[in-house]
Order: C-alpha cells, then structure tokens, then sequence
C-alpha cells in the first residue's frame, strides 16, 4: 500500500514539474524578443555599449538576438534580413553608416517589424522607416571640441594648425563631429584644418594616419583632432615615437571619454575629452516594451551628455562606468 501511495506521489510531483517547466517554456513565447545589429568592436566605446545593450535586455527579460558586424554594412543588412525571417518582435541596430539603408527598412515595415535605431542615425528621406532614434547629439559634440579649442586658444594668434582623425568615412558621429567643429571655427581664420583622414575608429587606424601626418607636416602640427578615444590613443603613440609630446607640444582633443581617455588625461596627453555614452541599453528596452504596448515614442531620444577637460579627469575617472 505504501509503495503504491508513494508511486502516486512520485507521478504526480512529476507531471506538477512538467507542467511548470511547460508554462515557463510558454512563457519565454509570450518574451518580447528583439534583434539587435551591432556595428563591430572596433572600440572601447563599442565594447561598452554592447555590454550595455546585452545587460539591459536580460534585466529587461527581453529575449535578444544578436550579431557583430565587423563594421560592414552588408553585414547588417543581413542581419536584419534574418530577423525579419525570424519573425522578431523589434528590430533595433547601430547603423555604421548614414546611407543605403531604405531597401531593408522598407522590408522591415513590410513585414510589420518596428525598427528602432541606436548611437548613429540614417539619412532616409521617409522617416516613417523607424520609430526612434536613441543616441547622442554628435553636431552638438563637435561644437562643444571647437568651443573649447576657441577658448583654449583665444590669447594665441595663430596660425593654429588642425590634424582631424576622422572616424568611419560615412558614418553620423564622422560626419557630424566634422560639421560641428567647422562651423564653430569657420569665421576664425587663424584655425586651419591642414590635414583630414579617416582611422576608422580604431586604434590601429589612428596611429597609422597620425604617422602619415607627422612625415607630411612635422611640427606644423598644432592641434590633433581625435574623432574617438582609440584613434586618439594610437596617435599618442605614434607622437611618443617621433619624440613629440602630445598634449604638450601638441594639443589632444578627442571624442567618447571612456576610461582610456580619461587614464591619458591624468597623464596629461589628451587635453580634453567630449563625452559621447554608450550606455544606451536601458533606453533601448524601455523603447522596446512601448514599443510592443503600442505606445507612441518621439522620433529622437537625445542622450544627456558634456565635455571633461584634463584638469577634471583625476578626480572624475573613479566615478566613470566605461
Ligand atoms: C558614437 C559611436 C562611435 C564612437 C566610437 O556614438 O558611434 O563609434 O565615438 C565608436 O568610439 O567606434
């Protein structure tokens, strides 16, 4: 008789397991599942965002799929290509470049797949292809550089020579931080930009271009102009080993203000540093959720962001989260 009430009981705790297991199952169904289309890993800024991005989704209980591009378009195209297969709920990305995006979104809406991008914006005439735009005002970065290089240089005459490390050619941030610093400079002639080439945003592509820079011009250098803290790093190196101070002989101005940049502001070799997060996760899945509740969203969500000169960074860096 006892072993026959304890075969019920075995049975019965069995199939209340089963049933659980089954209703969690059901439940990772009812998850909103979001596929995100990174642009790379190309720098410390990009590491972070995408530690971001995936810590978010998983405090969020957001199911996320997602794929690195190696900064290659095709490649997210692809990758949002596999996501509208997937049937996805939302569909976010960091576009690496402003341009060729239509055909894609246009599938995306197609298929009734809302689309949410981060970091970088696109230039399409139908904005109706996304939802929102969530990331940092990247015209604004560059007239917060070219400001404070009008006040860092404003008891100097000139001529004050600009070296622009550009980021990736085509790309919003590239763009933008450009734009911004030529419109604050523009009716000040003594600013000249003499040499303007793209390092991708890498460290390796930096300290490639900033060599190049220094056989051509030498000590007609005045001002580096880093579009991002890697690019800034590897023409400090690339300075160091032609024997010029940076920060000293040459002044540094750099772009995201991640930990490297701060650690080479302590050192004195980067003399101020635009802050641009990619801390932009929790945005995204609160976006995401409105989103699938069918809340309306504003068409751009403008991350809060300033600017840390060298004098500040000691004292500012334990604080910093990237
Ligand atoms: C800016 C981001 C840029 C960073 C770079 O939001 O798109 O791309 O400035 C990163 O570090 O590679």
């Amino acid at each position: 008789m006892r072993h026959a009430r304890r075969a019920a009981i075995g049975a019965l705790l069995g199939s209340a397991l089963l049933l659980g297991a089954s209703l969690t199952a059901h439940a990772d169904d009812t998850k909103i599942t979001l596929g995100f289309s990174q642009v790379g890993a190309e720098s410390a800024w990009r590491t972070a965002n995408t530690v971001s991005v995936k810590s978010a989704a998983k405090d969020a209980g957001i199911n996320l799929k997602f794929s690195d591009a190696q900064q290659k378009q095709e490649n997210q195209i692809k990758a949002i290509r596999s996501y509208i297969a997937q049937k996805v709920d939302v569909i976010a990305f960091s576009p690496v470049v402003e341009s060729g995006w239509e055909p894609v979104l246009i599938e995306a809406k197609n298929a009734n797949i809302p689309v949410i991008l981060t970091d970088r914006n696109i230039d399409v005439k139908d904005t109706s292809l996304y939802v929102t735009m969530i990331g940092s005002d990247f015209l604004e970065e560059g007239r917060r550089g070219g400001k404070w290089l009008e006040d860092h240089y404003k008891n100097d005459a000139g001529p004050i020579n600009i070296a622009e490390l550009q980021g990736t050619v085509g790309s919003a941030p590239a763009n933008d931080r450009r734009a911004g610093l030529l419109e604050v400079i523009k009716n000040d002639p003594k600013f000249k930009v003499i040499a303007s080439q793209s390092g991708d945003f890498t460290l390796a592509g930096g300290k490639q271009v900033m060599e190049a820079f220094i056989k051509t011009y030498g000590k007609q250098i005045n001002v580096v102009y880093a579009h991002n803290d890697d690019m800034a790093l590897g023409a400090i190196q690339a300075m160091e080993e032609a024997g010029i101070k940076p920060g000293k002989d040459v002044t540094v101005i750099s772009f995201d203000a991640t930990k490297g940049g701060f650690e080479a502001m302590v050192a004195g070799k980067i003399n101020v540093d635009v802050e641009c997060s990619p801390l932009l996760g929790p945005q995204l899945m609160t976006a995401v959720k409105e989103v699938v509740a069918g809340k309306s969203l504003p068409k751009r969500i403008v991350t809060e962001e300033t600017i840390f000169p060298m004098s500040v960074a000691a004292q500012v860096l334990p604080q910093r989260k990237y």
